[in-house]
């Protein structure tokens, strides 16, 4: 019997994106969090006395931005050599051959495999082979897996290849390849990478993505780490994902029905924070906020966006300042519904014409052509990268639309509430039924 660890996309010393920097948030915690959970994934293959870790790749974010993180590195893997622990890896489209400038040598318990062609290496000892083959360049669009050696007989055979298989939502086609495919190999194990979701593709053979040890933003939320392997008589006996993530990535949906004040609505985040840090061993946790449902608060938590940011960052903080940093947090709340208003009375005739204005695809196509101006002149960090605003898009114009038609409501009813109270002595709640 014997372990193995297969680890991928380590992406050693690449910042968290999208954290917005605030007084209190524990940012020393964060900045080292990807050598964070590599020391974690050392420390557990030396604690089970694996016999090997594979890595699948895009062990570096990208060239290094000086020598300290392949010092770091060569810490960690003396580390497993001391332990008697052998590494096998290939690079991947990130720490392609070419992507890479400066080198150190590494431990003589590491083996690096060819770029060149695909290569084998025996453990002898255990009855092992280890098939693969790295990038040369960041971008491969052949199948690689077909130019790897038939399965050796008699041995427990494994694949190790960065490929993003037949096509992952999210991931770039990089050395694409199907299970039929790899299966013709007739290996035991396929250690893939360059997918950063966990996924077990595949039983017979066993073909496993094991994710990212580390989320590095909010759509990598969930428990991230690497996968154990036992094999037993030849075969594999267990498969298991171990916890390795220091940060936890989470989204965190707070409904608001029935909080009649934005005071309310904290405090229910404040319920939903300390709900998700019982739910984890020690991480911390970098939490988008996304306050959702129908809510009297919703005019005020709309009308200053960031004072009710900060609160929410503020009952962290006072929470358990550890352990929280707010990504950020995402208003989708809407006004409670009103008796719908006369059409024929003016605010009622307003709103059905920006509801026919929404609906209509030749007033939106119109509507970007006017931010055309706005669009050259806003800074690229606001229109590019994933959160980016994108003025070109009928669903984000829509969406300004339908918040523009909400302020213009909120605004109005209030003047018109507000001058029915002056003028009558016969006020009503209903600001519904005075229009
Ligand atoms: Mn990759």
């Amino acid at each position: 019997m014997f372990q193995f660890i297969h680890c991928a996309d380590i992406h050693l010393d690449s910042p968290l994106r999208g954290l917005a920097r605030y007084d209190g948030a524990p940012l020393d915690a964060l900045r080292g969090a990807s050598r964070r959970a590599l020391e974690k994934l050392v420390e557990l293959a030396i604690e089970q006395d694996v016999a090997f870790v594979l890595v699948a790749g895009d062990l570096y974010d990208g060239d290094w931005k000086d020598y300290n993180t392949g010092l770091f590195l060569v810490r960690q893997m003396a580390r497993l050599k001391a332990a008697g622990i052998q590494v096998f890896m290939v690079t991947g489209n990130h720490d392609a051959a070419s992507q890479i400038t400066r080198h150190l040598s590494l431990p003589d318990n590491v083996k690096v495999l060819s770029t060149r062609r695909p290569e084998s290496v025996d453990v002898v000892e255990l009855g092992v082979v280890v098939h693969g083959q790295g990038y040369a360049t960041q971008a491969v669009s052949q199948d690689l897996s077909q130019g790897y050696p038939k399965a050796s007989p008699g041995r427990f055979n494994i694949g190790l290849l960065h490929t993003s298989l037949n096509g992952r939502p999210g991931h770039a086609s990089y050395a694409p390849c199907t299970v039929d495919g790899l299966r013709t190999r007739g290996y035991d194990y396929w250690a893939l990478g360059h997918v950063h979701s966990r996924e077990i593709v595949c039983q017979d053979p066993w073909i496993v993505f094991p994710g990212n040890i580390q989320g590095r933003h909010a759509r990598e939320t969930g428990s991230k780490g690497c996968t154990l392997v036992t094999v037993q008589d030849g075969a594999v006996q267990d498969v298991e994902h171990r916890e390795l993530d220091v940060v936890r990535w989470v989204c965190c949906q707070v409904q608001t029905e029935g909080a009649g004040s934005p005071d309310q609505v904290v405090q229910r985040v404040r319920d939903a924070l300390a709900a998700q840090v019982d739910q984890v061993e020690d991480q911390i946790l970098a939490v988008r906020v996304i306050l959702c449902g129908a809510t009297a608060a919703h005019a005020q938590l709309r009308a200053s966006p960031d004072q009710w940011a900060n609160e929410v960052r503020a009952c962290a903080l006072d929470l358990n300042a550890d352990r929280f940093w707010i990504e950020k947090v995402v208003d989708q709340t809407r006004a409670p519904a009103r008796a719908p208003l006369d059409p024929d009375q003016a605010i009622g005739a307003l709103l059905a014409g920006i509801d026919a204005a929404i609906m209509d695809d030749a007033r939106v196509r119109e509507l970007s052509t006017l931010f055309d101006d706005l669009r050259r002149k806003l800074p690229v960090e606001l229109t590019s990268g994933e959160d980016g605003l994108d003025l070109q898009q009928p669903e984000i114009l829509r969406e300004a639309m339908a918040d523009a038609r909400e302020i213009i409501l909120v605004g109005l009813l209030d003047a018109s509430a507000q001058s029915s109270s002056n003028t009558s002595s016969n006020t009503s709640s209903n600001t519904g039924g005075v229009l």
